[in-house]
């Protein structure tokens, strides 16, 4: 009765703007939380390491995102991923640009994703972090080196500084641009390169 009365609700109330679900991920230090808070407080905020995960809605144009920021996507998280990638559209991949030597780790586990069968239609967004450090690899580096070519799903790749929020905006802009393809079911790969 519960669900049928939403149902006749949602049908006569119907939201005004899609309320969509991205998952947040890649390997811990690599800057989702710090991400999350400058979406959503548009400052920096000191982190701590996440336990399982944070939520937060974030406006982007005239979508919804409600965003999962789960800690890490190592095999120890892989089993939390189970419960919580139900309706998920779009995948934020973070990446520390500057943290060369786990760089083949960060690859493995976003190729992981995108094999997930519940992932099939997701988009992808991976923000390259940290470019305010020295050595911080371009997105340009990281196409071959995350093997991004060989991805046959619509990505964008966005250097980005989560401090002060470089890069963010056109990140959101990029993925806002794939989530309102993808729906016309026009897959195309972008790569946005600064
Ligand atoms: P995570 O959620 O992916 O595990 P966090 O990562 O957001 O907790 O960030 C891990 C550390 O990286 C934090 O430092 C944070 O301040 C730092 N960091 C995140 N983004 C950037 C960035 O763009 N540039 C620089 N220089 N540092 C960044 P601490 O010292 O608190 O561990
Ligand atoms: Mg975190």
């Amino acid at each position: 009765m519960g669900g049928r009365l939403s149902q006749l609700f949602e049908r006569w109330f119907p939201k005004a703007e899609p309320d969509l679900r991205v998952g947040m991920l890649g390997l811990d230090n690599a800057g989702k939380t710090t991400i999350l808070y400058q979406f959503k407080l548009e400052r920096y905020e000191d982190t701590l390491p996440t336990v399982g995960f944070n939520v937060e809605n974030v406006r982007c144009g005239k979508l919804l995102l409600n965003i999962w920021d789960v800690s890490g996507a190592q095999p120890r998280t892989r089993t939390l991923w189970q419960h919580y990638n139900q309706n998920i559209r779009a995948i934020i991949f973070v990446i520390d640009a500057t943290d060369v030597r786990r760089l083949p780790r960060a690859k493995d586990e976003l190729h992981w994703l995108w094999c997930r069968p519940e992932l099939a239609t997701a988009v992808y967004l991976i923000f390259a972090n940290k470019q305010d450090l020295p050595g911080a690899l371009g997105a340009e580096q990281l196409v071959p080196l995350l093997h991004l070519q060989a991805l046959s799903k619509p990505w964008a790749i966005q250097e980005c500084c989560a401090i002060n929020g470089m890069g963010l905006a056109e990140g959101l802009q990029q993925l806002q641009q794939m989530l309102t393809c993808s729906r016309g079911k026009r897959f195309s790969v972008t790569c946005t390169i600064k």
